[in-house]
């Protein structure tokens, strides 16, 4: 049974162990009842008057009222993005614009709890992944680009005219809620560092972070302008990626809005970097350590609820040890502890919204329509809020929506194959093309399978690694463009 709280899944055959609860305090963050707008430095009311609720997922509680931008709002953020572009920020030399850089960076670390548990508010994710992953790795985002700003001329980018390539202008930038902190500095840092200003968008459910962000902005003294916060749903973000004045544009989210944002903007003179979705496929080979790929399982398909672009949503096994491989996964994911995301023992958060756990409810459902087995542990989940249970597919075929379609939730569908060959063909018989797995203990057969497989990052014996210096991007429908590294740098420069 799984019970409320942080709580533990078990089967009959596994040992249940009572956790006690173990809250992070909800004091050391102070959430205002309203916000307005980030533009210029400065805190303001929207144009509209209008405003909308963030809520916890995990309990529907109202966390605050926030501004609704709307193209006028968009129109002033770009405006004052503009001036502090041409005024102050690309005349600035990159060794000064580091200072900037390494100082949010540091102010993120110094409120690195307050962060971790706003994220965790907000989105629903455990505070231990808000914690130990979220908030660290965007600061490490701020560090590793504040040490580029005054490199650029050295960073073997070609230029047309010499001395260090030139930054774009204003970039408009529009992030999702899966991640939203980690996200965001994937998008703000890079930029800066290059010398552009930027208006961002956080998505409508997750706001906060880049709410507290603004204001870590002004902590950090960064001239007025150079950072642009616009809070909104999808017509805010329209409105910004449609602007006339806004040079770049940087978007990571669904597929479907990807190709919107691609008609908005083909024939402008606007660059444009898509990060779109994924439906990864993890493949284990009869070699693998075996206990070591069930946890790069479980932790590629139910870290963050599957709320990640790059999950191992595919579990491609080879046949002859499918069913040791289910027997003992089955048994990892009884010992899950969801509930509270507050609570540091807990794995599994809450879905971020009613929507995307409609969107979860339906295409599991039609898992088991087309004839699909479904398996979760045993649970119960708490009354308020948004919850899904971890749950396996087995049976699939390649043609079953469950194994085309992404889920964004933890939700694993498991196919089998018998030869290389055949994990290649199906790994690849996706649309989408962001990442991969691969567990064997032949290092010959991870740089064939590597070399083979359609995807942008290809994680060996391990899954869902990131860090700064490394390039993170797509292929096919995931997108095009990369972020992080030496090659996220050209994004942003001319
Ligand atoms: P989307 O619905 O595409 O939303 C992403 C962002 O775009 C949100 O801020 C959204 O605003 C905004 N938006 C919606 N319609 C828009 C429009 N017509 N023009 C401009 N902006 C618009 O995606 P999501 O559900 O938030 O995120 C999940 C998706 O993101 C998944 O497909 C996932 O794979 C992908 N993702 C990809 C990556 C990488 S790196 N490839 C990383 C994380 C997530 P509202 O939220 O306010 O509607």
């Amino acid at each position: 049974m799984v019970s409320t709280g942080s709580t533990t899944a078990s089967t009959g055959s596994t040992p249940m162990f009572e956790y006690a609860p173990a809250p992070e305090s909800r004091a050391v963050v102070d959430i205002a009842s309203s916000y307005g707008l980030f533009i210029d430095g400065e805190f303001t009311d929207p144009g509209s008057g209008r405003s909308f609720k963030t809520i916890s997922p995990a309990t529907e509680e109202v966390l605050a009222e926030v501004a609704e931008a709307d193209a006028r709002d968009v129109d002033r953020a770009v405006k004052a993005a503009r001036r502090a572009y041409s005024r102050t920020w690309s005349k600035m030399s990159g060794r000064d614009r580091g200072k900037y850089l390494f100082r949010i960076a540091r102010i993120i670390q110094e409120r690195s709890r307050e962060l971790a548990v706003l994220e965790s508010l907000d989105n629903g994710k455990p505070i231990k992944e808000s914690r130990d992953f979220d908030v660290p790795t965007a600061a490490a985002h701020f560090f590793y680009h504040a040490g580029w700003a005054d490199k650029l001329g050295y960073a073997g980018l070609s230029t047309a005219e010499p001395g260090a390539p030139k930054p774009l202008g204003v970039a408009g930038q529009v992030i999702p809620w899966n991640f939203p902190l980690l996200m965001l500095a994937w998008k703000i840092a890079p930029a800066l560092a290059c010398g552009n200003t930027v208006v961002l968008k956080p998505a409508e459910t997750t706001p906060l972070t880049a709410l507290w962000f603004a204001q870590i902005c002004q902590q950090a003294e960064l001239p007025p302008g150079v950072v642009n916060i616009v809070t909104g749903a999808g017509e805010t973000g329209q409105a910004l990626v449609g602007h006339d004045d806004v040079d770049k544009v940087a978007f990571t989210g669904s597929t479907e809005v990807g190709r919107q944002i691609a008609r908005t903007v083909a024939g402008s003179r606007k660059k444009v970097t898509l990060e779109l979705g994924g439906k990864a496929a993890n493949v284990v080979f009869d070699d693998a350590p075996v206990d070591q790929a069930v946890e790069g399982i479980v932790n590629g398909i139910f870290f963050n609820q599957g709320h990640v672009c790059c999950a191992g949503s595919r579990l491609l096994v080879q046949e002859s040890v499918a069913e040791e491989v289910l027997e003992r996964l089955k048994r990892r994911m009884a010992t899950l502890r969801i509930g509270d995301p507050l609570d540091k023992n807990t794995d599994v958060g809450a879905i971020n919204s009613a929507q995307q756990l409609a969107k979860i409810t339906e295409l599991s459902a039609a898992g088991e329509t087309e004839g699909a087995d479904r398996w979760s542990p045993p649970c119960r989940l708490p009354e308020h809020g948004f919850w899904f249970p971890p749950t396996l597919f087995t049976g699939v075929s390649q043609a079953h929506r469950i194994a085309r379609e992404e889920i964004f939730g933890p939700v694993l569908s498991v196919l089998t194959f018998r030869t290389p060959d055949e994990a290649v063909a199906k790994a690849n018989n996706t649309p989408y093309g962001l990442s991969a797995g691969v567990w064997t203990e032949k290092g010959s057969r991870i740089l064939w399978m590597a070399e083979r497989l359609r995807a942008g990052v290809v994680w060996a014996n391990t899954f869902n690694k990131f860090d700064p210096t490394s390039p993170f991007g797509g292929y096919k429908e995931s997108g095009y463009g990369r972020e992080g590294g030496r090659h996220g740098l050209e994004a942003y420069l001319q």
